[in-house]
């Protein structure tokens, strides 16, 4: 792993932002959530538990604007809490997206996230960002710089990525 760091963050490393969505917090599946990202080998940075505010959830799902399921997307996610989460490794934005799986959990593959526990696309369960744009935007919506872990390398890590 990289020792040349910047901002707190090894350059070969990449954050991403996931929150378990309103339906995964009442199904009570936020620690079955957490220990699928643990497993894959990303490092937890952030975490919190919030009720999302209608402003934050128009600016988060700010692209889908406009589009047939905005109002009913954004009244679902502020219903009720959500866990907020930062992971960081190695291709995180991407291997995120594939621990959750396909956006229509109707076409999700068993074995992620959405594929063995959801069933459609407006409960399913779990937010990831989609690139790296995405994904430095929504982790400043959602944490203060203060709020994540910096700097730090696990002993672990070395077994992770060579
Ligand atoms: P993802 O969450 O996989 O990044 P997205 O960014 O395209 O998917 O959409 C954001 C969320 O909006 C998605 O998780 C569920 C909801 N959504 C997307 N397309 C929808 C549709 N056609 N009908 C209802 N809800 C939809
Ligand atoms: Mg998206």
């Amino acid at each position: 792993m990289s020792e040349n760091l910047s901002g707190g963050i090894a350059v070969s490393q990449e954050r991403t932002f996931v929150a378990v969505k309103p339906d995964g917090v009442e199904r009570g599946y936020v620690g079955e959530i957490i220990s699928r990202f643990e497993r894959r080998g990303l490092k937890l940075v952030g975490l919190k538990q919030m009720q999302v505010p209608v402003e934050l959830a128009e600016r988060h799902y700010g692209e889908h604007k406009g589009k047939p399921f905005f109002d009913g997307l954004v009244k679902f996610i502020t219903s009720g809490p959500i866990v907020a989460m930062v992971w960081e490794g190695k291709g995180a934005i991407t291997l995120a997206r594939n621990v959750i799986g396909a956006t229509n959990p109707a076409q999700s593959a068993p074995g992620t996230i959405r594929g063995d526990l959801a069933v459609e696309i407006g409960r399913n369960m779990v937010h990831g960002s989609d690139g790296p744009e995405s994904a430095a935007r929504e982790i400043g919506l959602f944490f203060k710089d203060e709020e994540l872990i910096k700097d730090w390398n696990r002993a672990v890590d070395k077994w992770v990525c060579e």
